[in-house]
């Protein structure tokens, strides 16, 4: 398991110091995932773009691995300016970004393709909108592929295995009802505790993709990964709207431009760690059942667009989603 150690936290705090000498401007960027991963790498490679841009006038830190605290934490001190950016899976924001449940419902999308085409089109600018009416100026969306169930006691290939088990979910009321509609039970909690949580038998199992899964360690505890793909979420990239508002109308042209390329990188390193992860937990014990029935999953689904797509606005929204081309 990729875990932060003192060193590092010095190592960090040393760099952190020496960056600010030298900067006008220092933003502070928080990731749950550790170095190396595909969102911290882009939100990494959007500082160096910017770094140069502004001839070293803007520094954005990044501090990896929850070192600022966990996402749904660390997504309020965004919008309280405490931080001044954030990398984080939609799945976090609940009902604090109403909009990000709807385009985050279970089976809305059919591909990579499918998602990428509605977060870069006139959606992805609707959403947008969205999180500047939560004190956040959205930047880019990143990649997270599709999130499969993982568990440490069986093999599970059809709806009636999941019943009885135990998952741990994202703090995020859609993702509750999915699991109720699938008849299993639902712990929402932070991702730092999913790990120790299946190790002692609190949670039977999770869900998330191969990048995460891997990385975080729970392949290591929970072995048995069904690919039934049930959510793709998107990933943010954000600033806080008071630290914004400090920068100028052409660094504010800099930021975006440098996040917009390093969604273009990101994307290309996440479908490689996709696959990369994917072979090194199976290399290490991970059980991945392919052969999943997923039309009985879809099908369970009905339940949870009831409850959540009840206004025209976002039924219209869901039914633009699913014929976007
Ligand atoms: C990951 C996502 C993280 C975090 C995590 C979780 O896929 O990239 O931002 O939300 O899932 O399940 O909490």
């Amino acid at each position: 398991m990729l875990k932060t150690t003192l060193a590092a936290l010095l190592a960090t705090a040393a760099l952190a110091g020496a960056a600010s000498a030298e900067c006008e401007i220092t933003l502070r960027s928080s990731d749950t995932h550790p170095d190396g991963y595909p969102t911290v790498e882009g939100v990494k490679a959007m500082a160096a773009e910017v770094k140069e841009k502004t001839q070293g006038r803007i520094c954005i830190e990044v501090f990896p691995s929850s070192q600022l605290g966990e996402e749904k934490d660390t997504i309020e001190q965004t919008q309280f300016g405490v931080i001044d950016m954030i990398r984080a899976s939609f799945g976090s924001f609940n009902d604090i970004v109403p909009i990000t449940q709807t385009v985050s419902l279970p089976y809305l999308y059919k591909s990579d393709e499918h998602l990428h085409k509605v977060m870069d089109g006139p959606i992805g600018q609707e959403i947008a909108k969205g999180f500047e009416e939560h004190g956040l100026v959205p930047l880019a969306y990143y990649d997270g592929g599709a999130r499969s169930f993982y568990n440490a006691k069986k093999p599970i290939k059809t709806v009636e295995d999941l019943k009885g088990l135990k998952f741990r979910v994202m703090q995020n009321d859609v993702f509750v009802d999915m699991m109720t509609a699938l008849g299993a039970t639902a712990t929402p909690m932070p991702y730092g505790e999913v790990y120790s949580s299946i190790q002692t038998g609190v949670i039977d199992g999770a869900e998330n993709n191969f990048p995460s899964y891997d990385s975080s360690g729970h392949a290591e505890v929970a072995k048995y990964f069904t690919l039934d793909q049930h959510l793709m979420v998107p990933e943010l990239v954000a600033v806080a709207k008071t630290s914004w508002d400090k920068l100028s109308p052409e660094d504010q042209a800099i930021m975006r431009e440098a996040a917009q390329n390093s969604a273009t990188l990101q994307r290309r390193l996440w479908a490689e760690q996709e696959k990369a992860s994917e072979d090194k937990v199976a290399a290490a014990g991970a059980e991945i059942i392919k052969d999943v029935d997923k039309t009985a999953f879809i099908e369970a689904m009905a339940p949870v667009y009831e409850k959540y797509v009840t206004t025209p606005e976002a039924r219209d929204l869901v039914k633009r989603i699913q014929e976007t081309q």
